[in-house]
């Protein structure tokens, strides 16, 4: 007697299998291991870099130049430094990475003064392959790859250097950047929208791409959020609390180590004769609308577009390196060249 079987394809399908939990797991899995995020900040000396990295995440990372005592020296920064800070919010880990770089500038020769920073960036990505590449590799390769740069415009409302050009065409080539306007608190407001404009101008001029990127694989709430952060239009209400009625990028930014007291409350600002600026506040500058941006609405894409842009273009041309140098290798060293070298990864 033949038994009727079900196709065991059709098997379950009307029932609950839990398969909707891995979006679950995965956040478990992910909690667990915690994010890395690392930024690094550029741009010419004693624009403010060290004490916005320090007003960004609250904590005295990295020694400014701002000075609690008159009798100390100015401190510059004059070498890359690193500095790592795990931050808790929520039960996710967020460990993060500050890297600090002297300023340029200010030699009698600046000629080929961004090749440190750009080497380190290199250096990373170069480190990041090596270790995907070994036989024992580890599960999780530690990431050092710089996720955003965040570039300092000097605030002299007329137009970019021929340094900083020639600086932003180098690093937008190898890492996500991201303009600000440094001390913005010496500009007016009318100044401050004139110099956007005029260095989104001089950015397309020169053909430069500042992050973010236009992607097709966006969706319209992604393109919404980017259009408006790049151009300034009003974005529908589903992206909000995120509303923007002008240009964002480049962020005109304040920064200060200091607690000044407004109404009774301590808050991040800067005193003068004239009055006080509060950084967190959003009629006195773009910090606010920076920290958003780099914490609450593009922490993910920034570390994704450096793995699926930067490195990989890093990764694709250092393989095809080591292929050419293989074969001809195998093809066997001409009398020329008799000792052919050891392929190498990196610069
Ligand atoms: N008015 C004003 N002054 C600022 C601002 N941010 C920093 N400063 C001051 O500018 C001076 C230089 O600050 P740093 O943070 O050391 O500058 P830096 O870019 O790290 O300098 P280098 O390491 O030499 O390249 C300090 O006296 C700061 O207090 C700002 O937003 N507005
Ligand atoms: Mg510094």
């Amino acid at each position: 007697m033949a038994l009727a079987v079900e196709p065991s394809s059709k098997m379950g399908l009307n029932g609950y299998v839990g398969f909707d939990t891995i979006t679950q797991q995965i956040e478990k899995k992910l909690l667990k291991r915690g994010f890395q995020f690392n930024v690094m900040v550029v741009g010419q000396s004693g624009l403010g870099k060290s004490t916005l990295v320090n007003t960004i995440f609250a904590a005295h990372l990295i020694d400014s130049k701002a000075r609690t005592d008159v009798s100390e020296p100015p401190r510059q920064t004059t070498e890359i430094q690193n500095a790592s800070h795990i931050i808790e919010e929520n039960g996710v880990h967020l460990k993060l990475n500050i890297v600090d770089t002297p300023g340029y500038g200010d030699q009698v020769n600046n000629e080929n003064c961004w090749e440190p920073i750009i080497k380190y960036i290199k250096d990373q990505h170069s480190a990041y392959l090596r270790k995907e590449l070994t036989a024992m590799r580890d599960r999780y390769i530690q990431d050092t790859r710089i996720h955003c740069c965040l570039f300092f415009i000097s605030p002299t409302g007329h137009a970019l250097k021929p340094i900083d050009i020639a600086v932003l065409k180098k690093l937008s080539e190898v890492v996500n950047v991201v303009p600000v306007i440094a001390k913005s608190d010496s500009l007016t407001m009318e100044e401050r929208l004139s110099f956007k404009q005029r260095i989104k101008e001089e950015l397309a001029f020169h053909n430069i791409r500042m992050y973010p990127y236009e992607s097709e694989e966006d969706d319209e709430q992604e393109q919404a959020l980017n259009e408006s952060i790049r151009s300034g239009t009003l974005i529908p209400v589903s992206v909000r609390p995120i509303v923007r009625k002008q240009d964002l990028i480049p962020f005109a930014i304040v920064g200060s180590e200091r607690n000044v007291v407004i109404d009774g409350k301590a808050v991040r600002g800067r005193r003068n004769r004239w009055g006080v600026i509060n950084v967190e506040n959003e009629n006195h500058c773009e910090f606010v609308h920076l920290r958003n941006f780099l914490t609450r609405t593009h922490l993910q894409d920034l570390i994704e577009t450096t793995a699926q842009i930067h490195y990989e273009a890093f990764r694709s041309k250092q393989l095809l390196a080591l292929k050419e140098s293989s074969q001809s290798a195998a093809s066997g060293p001409t009398p020329a060249s008799p000792a052919s070298p050891t392929p190498k990864i990196g610069y």
